[in-house]
């Protein structure tokens, strides 16, 4: 089939327009007082859970604060293992703004008077009729199953959201250069991701990321599932020593989302995983398989670590035989009665 039948590979080359407008969007919009809160919250479900735990490391990274992330589930049915009785704001992340957990969850924190709601979504949905903030970026609405385009505007978003109330008005002026930066990225290594995803000599992929790029690690993992149905795992860089190195083999391909601050102890892992004969990618700044050059800062460029691993999924999945529109047993909304 000619890969553009596919909404998926379309809704992944053009996902920088949709980064775009989550800039203006969030730029454009008041956002809390970070010195309000003592702790902020972030929440979702599935790939926005993923983006909650990024969100999260990001903000405690850039304001001091603390900050968690908590799938909507947990908030809603185990909120007292999240919440304390301190100032919180909540994030509420959601692509489509009705997912069960999520909505109820926010309207329990919203009864309980728990704090603040901010609300990320593409879609002016029920989710938003409880927030006190929404940011709502309809350039990332999609038709596919899997987030791809919408995931990586509510990060933007999320990105921005973290920078602006860091007061670091400078990161947010370099953010700017984004989606220039992701057309480079997509345009020179799409072939590469083709020539993995392809590839059907490997039989497991495992992600690696640290700080904000684990959540990432989480939600491209999750790709790799969704649309292929091969078994693949995320972990923090070094974590992934301590036991699941034990499934490298030349069958076995480990992506490394390489960090400024810590690539030395990063890029160790990856030479060790090489020589237990896996196939290693590095994703960096510069001098990786993946190079961004992008001259944006480490800590507002994490979106460009996605588009080229979900279109190394994109491309296993139509090698494969699937549907990555529409991945196995699922829908784009989980709708639950509680
Ligand atoms: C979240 C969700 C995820 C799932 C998939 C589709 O919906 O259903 O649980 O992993 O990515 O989206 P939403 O609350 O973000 O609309």
């Amino acid at each position: 089939m000619n890969i553009e039948t596919y909404h998926t590979y379309n809704e992944i080359k053009s996902q920088t327009q949709a980064w775009a407008q989550a800039l203006d969007v969030t730029n454009a919009s008041s956002l809390p007082n970070a010195g309000g809160y003592d702790m902020v919250v972030f929440t979702g479900c599935g790939s926005t859970y993923y983006l909650s735990l990024a969100a999260a490391a990001l903000y405690q990274e850039l304001t001091g604060c603390a900050a968690r992330a908590v799938p909507g589930g947990e908030l809603l049915l185990n909120s007292k293992s999240v919440l304390t009785h301190e100032k919180t704001l909540l994030v509420a992340i959601s692509r489509s703004g009705t997912t069960t957990e999520t909505v109820k969850a926010v309207e329990k924190f919203r009864a309980e008077k728990r704090g603040d709601v901010v609300v990320i979504s593409n879609y002016d949905e029920i989710l938003s009729r409880n927030a006190d903030i929404n940011i709502i970026i309809p350039k990332g609405q999609e038709e596919s199953v899997a987030q791809t385009r919408s995931f990586a505007s509510m990060y933007v978003a999320v990105t921005a959201l973290c920078a602006r109330m860091a007061g670091r008005d400078d990161l947010v002026d370099a953010m700017g250069k984004l989606p220039e930066a992701g057309n480079w990225v997509i345009g020179k290594y799409e072939l590469f991701a083709k020539s993995l995803g392809e590839n059907m000599g490997f039989d497991r992929f495992y992600f690696l990321g640290s700080s904000t790029r684990y959540g990432l690690a989480c939600e491209v993992n999750l790709k790799m599932k969704e649309m292929t149905l091969t078994h693949s795992e995320p972990f923090h860089f070094l974590e992934f020593r301590h036991g699941p190195m034990s499934m490298v083999n030349q069958n076995a391909v480990v992506v490394g989302m390489l960090s400024d601050a810590n690539r030395v102890h990063e890029a160790k892992v990856l030479t060790e995983m090489s020589a237990l004969g896996g196939t290693v990618v590095a994703l960096a700044e510069s001098d990786a398989d993946i190079p961004f050059e992008s001259g944006i800062p480490d800590s507002v460029r994490g979106v460009l670590y996605l588009p080229v691993l979900q279109l190394m999924a994109f491309y296993r999945s139509v090698a494969k035989g699937l549907n990555p529109d529409r991945p196995n047993h699922l829908t784009a909304v989980v709708k639950l009665e509680f």
